[in-house]
């Protein structure tokens, strides 16, 4: 397995739109574990296949506080969403920038499973943020998109001198 470089905001691949994945092979079982590694020792609770410069419908979650529970979904769907939450959202595509962002607060999910079944299930509260978010990535959508001009242009300014500071 391998850690993966994760782009950062505003990398123009992260705008990317993702393709559904056709067939579950060894290569896509391969990126599987690889942004499974990459999730947990950045750490984070999510990754999707776009943040890792791979333009397919991947994308791995864990949000247990023992790190020992990994969803994965594949050409995943929201297939129906109710509520409102504000949740503290931040990215590893975004390092350091915390917001609060509105997202639906149930929501029901179709995925295909690594083991190549659909499932349906229904998520609600930080795992159903988490997808949204995810999933939001392979439509090459980053949380800061929702965000004022004004915000992202100090988002950007903040991101240039992180990336100086540490080159
Ligand atoms: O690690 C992550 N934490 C997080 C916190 C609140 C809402 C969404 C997330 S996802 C993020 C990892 C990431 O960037 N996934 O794309
Ligand atoms: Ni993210």
């Amino acid at each position: 397995m391998a850690l993966l470089p994760i782009l950062e905001y505003p990398d123009p691949r992260l705008k990317k739109v993702a393709q559904p994945v056709a067939e579950i092979t060894q290569e896509i079982r391969q990126l599987i574990g690889n942004m499974a590694e990459t999730m947990y020792a950045a750490p984070g609770i999510g990754l999707a296949a776009t943040q890792v410069d791979v333009h397919v419908q991947v994308i791995v979650i864990d949000i247990s506080e023992t790190k020992d529970d990994l969803l994965t979904l594949i050409n995943p769907e929201i297939i129906a969403s109710s509520g409102e939450i504000y949740g503290d959202e931040g990215c590893l595509s975004v390092p350091n920038y915390f917001d609060q962002i509105k997202r639906a607060e149930k929501i029901t999910v179709r995925t295909m499973m690594e083991t190549g079944e659909t499932r349906e299930f229904n998520a609600e509260g930080l795992l159903a943020v988490c997808i949204q978010h995810e999933i939001d990535h392979l439509r090459g959508i980053v949380f800061v998109d929702y965000l004022s001009k004004l915000k992202q242009s100090r988002i950007v300014k903040k991101l240039k001198k992180q990336r100086q500071m540490t080159m």
